[in-house]
């Protein structure tokens, strides 16, 4: 079972990669920049993604686009957080947090699946967490040196992907994702 990533960040790639694997799922990246829907929610974007890509390359694809809500900015920056975090970037959430007690925060990661000619699904996973007083650890991408999710005191660059990979946002998409491929399109 071999399934088309469309997905330009390298970080994501590997951890979707290694967590179908776990379920006898292959993943293979495409390098299709598809534009991304101005919407609020995650679902309506993952859905447009995947039906685009679908469509523009004849395959089977999934897509996945996901977000940091944090409580004390109102769930900022949310569907907007690759613009944010290519913009104003780790230290830039952290200067707006400054001084704040609430530091309460939540990963959301969204599946899209498309089949050329067919309606996009859409999976959801999501993880809860605070916001690190500084960036910490070597490994992940993204806002993983600042984001410490629930039950622990280190932030997922200090876990590490392996241990990220058990628990994120991202994991549990997945495993939605993965149960109803298996149910519904392998084997077919
Ligand atoms: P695509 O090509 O797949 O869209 P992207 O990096 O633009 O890649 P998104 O639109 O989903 O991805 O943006 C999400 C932003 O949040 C982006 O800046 C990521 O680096 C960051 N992000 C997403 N998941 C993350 C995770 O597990 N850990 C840390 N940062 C994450």
């Amino acid at each position: 079972m071999k399934v088309l990533f469309a997905t330009g960040n390298i970080g994501k790639y590997r951890e979707v990669k290694q967590i179908l694997a776990r379920y006898g799922i292959e993943v293979e990246r495409v390098d299709l920049d598809y534009p991304e829907l101005q919407s609020d929610s995650l679902e309506e974007i993952a859905a447009y993604g995947a039906r685009y890509c679908a469509e523009s390359l004849g395959q089977p694809v999934i897509v996945e686009d996901s977000g940091l809500f944090i409580e004390a900015l109102n769930g900022f920056p949310g569907p907007y957080s690759a613009y944010v975090f290519d913009t104003i970037g780790n230290e830039g959430i952290l200067k707006l947090l400054e001084g704040e007690e609430n530091r309460k925060a939540e990963f959301i990661s969204v599946v899209g699946y498309c089949e050329p000619g067919g309606r996009p699904v859409t999976f959801t996973g999501e993880i809860r967490g605070r916001i690190a007083e500084e960036p910490r650890g070597g490994e992940g991408f993204g806002y993983d040196p600042i984001f410490i999710p629930e039950g622990e005191d280190r932030t997922f660059a200090e876990l590490g992907v392996e241990e990220k990979c058990k628990i994120s946002h991202r994991t549990r998409a997945l495993e939605r994702f993965a149960e109803w491929y298996e149910n519904n399109v392998a084997g077919r």
